[in-house]
């Protein structure tokens, strides 16, 4: 049951008890019959974040019954704060949160559950207090789209020794922390492996471009472009491309995301490997809402399925029928 719906019938209970009606409820009446969702987004960083929010935006629409209160925190922890907070004020139904890093979510968590109000995790991972903190978790397993990744390394080059540059994404997210255990794996089990070079690129192409090019100005040598993500790839590839070197023969670059642009590299053969981390969480956040408001408890962790790609895999038809 909706918290308005519940305020409805708490209202004409008391009509009836003592005849006279309670001031109006604040929130505005013309979504008193849709569901609100206050979503905290991360940002708007990479193709996968932008495929993740219009999946949402599709999903929680107007026509299907939900109004959608949007926040970009420009991958800022304390904007994701103030946005719950807000969202906490203005009462509104649910809560969604994709979060920005692991820790430091207690605090207005237990200010959401305090209120009533259900936070449903999407996409990266939270630590908490207790579990309770929110209602469920739906996302990528991240440690094991690393070791994906490891392993396609290991299956193209066997005992050869690599160099290998790694880009990281966002310091504490949880998908930087999988993607970095995966290989931080592969290290201590490949003697010949040597991490060359190791830096954040934050998940953006204009930083994964200039790490890049700062490598190649020092003329740090190396085979391999370990790209914790798609648009840190695409700035690599246009950093080598400057320097002359071809993306895919010269270096070996692995990225993750596979949205449709990185696919485009791969049939391409500039980017080597990807592994695939699904943004469209849209409909599943629906389902569970859904789910919640016929009075159902859905899991509390959901891992999302995920596939790989490379030359020999990537097709037209797998690309134009994937939906990012
Ligand atoms: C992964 C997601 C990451 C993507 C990046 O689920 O959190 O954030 O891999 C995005 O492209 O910026």
């Amino acid at each position: 049951m909706t918290r308005k719906y519940l305020a409805l019938v708490c209202a004409l209970l008391l009509v009836l008890l003592c005849g006279c009606a309670p001031a109006a409820p604040v929130a505005d009446d013309t979504y008193d019959d849709m569901i609100v969702v206050g979503f905290s987004q991360v940002g708007a960083e990479s193709d996968w974040r932008n495929a993740n929010t219009r999946s949402m935006q599709q999903a929680l629409s107007e026509q299907n019954g939900y109004r959608l209160i949007l926040d970009d925190a420009q991958q800022k922890q304390e904007k994701q704060i103030t946005a719950i907070r807000n969202f906490i004020h203005q009462g509104v139904d649910y809560i969604v949160l994709a979060p920005t890093t692991e820790k430091g979510w207690d605090t207005v968590l237990a200010e959401a559950k305090s209120a009533g109000i259900p936070v449903i995790i999407v996409d990266r991972m939270i630590e908490a207090e207790d579990d309770s903190m929110f209602t469920c978790w739906i996302g990528s397993d991240f440690r094991k789209e690393g070791d994906e990744a490891v392993a396609w390394l290991e299956k193209r080059f066997g005992d050869e020794a690599l160099r290998i540059v790694h880009l990281q994404g966002n310091i504490g997210s949880s998908a930087q922390i999988g993607r970095t255990e995966g290989l931080d794996h592969a290290l201590a089990e490949h003697p010949q492996w040597e991490l060359v070079y190791r830096d954040t690129g934050d998940f953006t192409q204009a930083k994964g471009q200039e790490l890049v090019e700062a490598l190649l100005a020092r003329n740090v040598q190396f085979d391999v472009i370990y790209s914790e993500n798609d648009n840190m790839a695409y700035g690599a590839i246009d950093a080598l491309k400057k320097a002359g070197l071809q993306p895919g023969k010269d270096v070996t670059i692995i990225s993750f995301d596979a949205s449709h642009r990185a696919l485009e590299l791969v049939m391409a053969g500039e980017i080597s490997f990807d592994v695939e981390c699904n943004p469209l969480h849209g409909p599943r956040v629906q389902a569970i809402i859904e789910k919640l408001e016929a009075g159902g408890k859905p899991p509390k962790l959901t891992y999302v399925e995920e596939s790989t790609f490379d030359a020999a895999t990537i097709t037209r038809e797998i690309m134009d029928g994937r939906g990012y």
